[in-house]
C-alpha cells in the first residue's frame, strides 16, 4: 500500500506506525536497535554491517516508495551485528525534489524510531563548495544548514539542535576512522545544481559539502528521540570549482570508486557506536 491517505497526512505519526507494524510482520523482526539511510555512492555499504536477516521491497510497506533515483535500491534489509543489535537499513530514500512531502521525505526516520531505533544514521552523497575536500573523501557531518525553508515539524513544537550531529557519536566516529574529516552540510531542494555564485555563498555561509537530503531528516530523527550520526561521501566538486560540468554520472562512478572503503567505514561506525557493552555516558 503506497497512497497517502487522508488519514495518513493528517497523522504522519500514525503513518509510520503502520508502516512499522507492516515491516514486523514481514520480517519477524519486532525491535531495531538502529538505522542507516543509504545516500548516493553508499548503495552497497550496508554490506559490512552483519548478517542480513530480511530484506523486502520498500514499496510493498506504506509510505515507502520505490528509489527515484538512479543507483540508489529500493530495499529495506535488517541485519544483525556481531553485537547482536538489530540494524534497519533504508535503501530508498525519498528526496523533497520528488514533490511527494516532507512527510514522504521523514517516513523511514519515523518508521525506524516507531521500530526502537535509538540511532540514526544518514548518509549521503554531496558537492564539495570548498577545495579543501576532494572526491572520494567521505566526511563526518558535524552541523548543518537546512536552506530548504521548510521543517519536517508542524505546530508550536521548538526543538533544540544544538546538538543534532551528537557529540557523543562523533567522538565515536573519529575514534574508529581518525582520518575521518568533519564539516559543515548545506541541504537545498535541488534537483537543479547550484550555480557557480551559489557554491561562493555556500562557502562563505560556512558549508563543506551541498547536496539534497539528511537535514530534515536529521530534524524528523531528533524530535523522534533519535541520536543523530550523518556521513557525506564528496562525490564531486560544486560548480565552478571544477573544470568540467555536474552530472549524475560522475556521481555514481565515485560511489563506486569508494565502495570498497565506505562499507567497511560505516560498518565500523555503526558498530561503535552501537555496541551495548560499551557503556554509555
Ligand atoms: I552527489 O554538487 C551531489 N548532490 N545540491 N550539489 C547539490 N547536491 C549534490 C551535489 C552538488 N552533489
Amino acid at each position: 500500500m503506497t497512497n497517502d491517505t487522508t488519514a495518513a497526512r493528517e497523522h504522519p505519526l500514525a503513518h509510520a506506525l503502520h508502516a512499522a507494524d507492516e515491516i514486523r510482520q514481514m520480517t519477524g523482526v519486532t525491535t531495531i536497535d538502529a538505522s542507516v539511510t543509504l545516500g548516493s555512492g553508499w548503495k552497497s555499504a550496508d554490506q559490512h554491517l552483519g548478517e542480513l536477516v530480511s530484506e523486502i521491497d520498500a514499496a510493498t510497506v506504506t509510505g515507502f516508495r520505490r528509489a527515484a533515483v538512479l543507483g540508489h535500491s529500493g530495499a529495506l534489509r535488517i541485519y544483525r551485528t556481531p553485537h547482536g543489535t538489530h540494524v534497519l537499513v533504508i535503501g530508498a530514500r525519498t528526496h523533497l525534489y520528488e514533490g511527494h512531502g516532507i512527510d514522504a521525505v521523514v517516513h523511514g526516520v519515523r518508521t525506524a524510531a516507531q521500530l526502537g531505533a535509538k540511532t540514526m544514521f544518514l548518509t549521503n552523497g554531496a558537492g564539495a563548495v570548498t577545495t579543501r575536500l576532494s572526491p572520494g573523501q567521505p566526511l563526518l557531518i558535524a552541523d548543518h544548514l537546512n536552506l530548504t525553508a521548510r521543517s519536517p515539524l508542524v505546530g508550536a513544537d521548538f526543538v533544540d539542535l544544538t546538538d543534532l550531529y551528537t557529540s557523543r557519536l562523533r567522538d565515536i566516529a573519529r575514534s574508529v576512522a581518525p582520518d575521518l574529516q568533519e564539516g559543515v552540510y548545506a541541504q537545498l531542494p535541488g534537483p537543479h545544481y547550484e550555480t557557480p555564485a551559489e557554491v561562493r555563498m555556500l562557502a562563505s555561509l560556512g558549508a563543506d559539502v551541498v547536496g539534497m537530503s539528511t537535514t530534515l531528516e536529521a530534524i524528523a530523527a531528533r524530535h523522534s528521540g533519535m541520536d543523530v550520526c550523518a556521513l557525506s561521501l564528496v562525490t564531486n566538486l560544486g560548480a565552478g570549482l571544477q573544470g568540467t560540468i555536474l552530472n549524475h554520472e560522475e556521481v555514481l562512478e565515485a560511489g563506486r570508486a569508494a565502495e570498497a572503503t565506505l562499507g567497511p567505514l560505516l560498518a565500523r561506525v555503526v558498530a561503535a557506536a552501537t555496541n551495548p557493552t560499551e557503556g554509555t555516558d
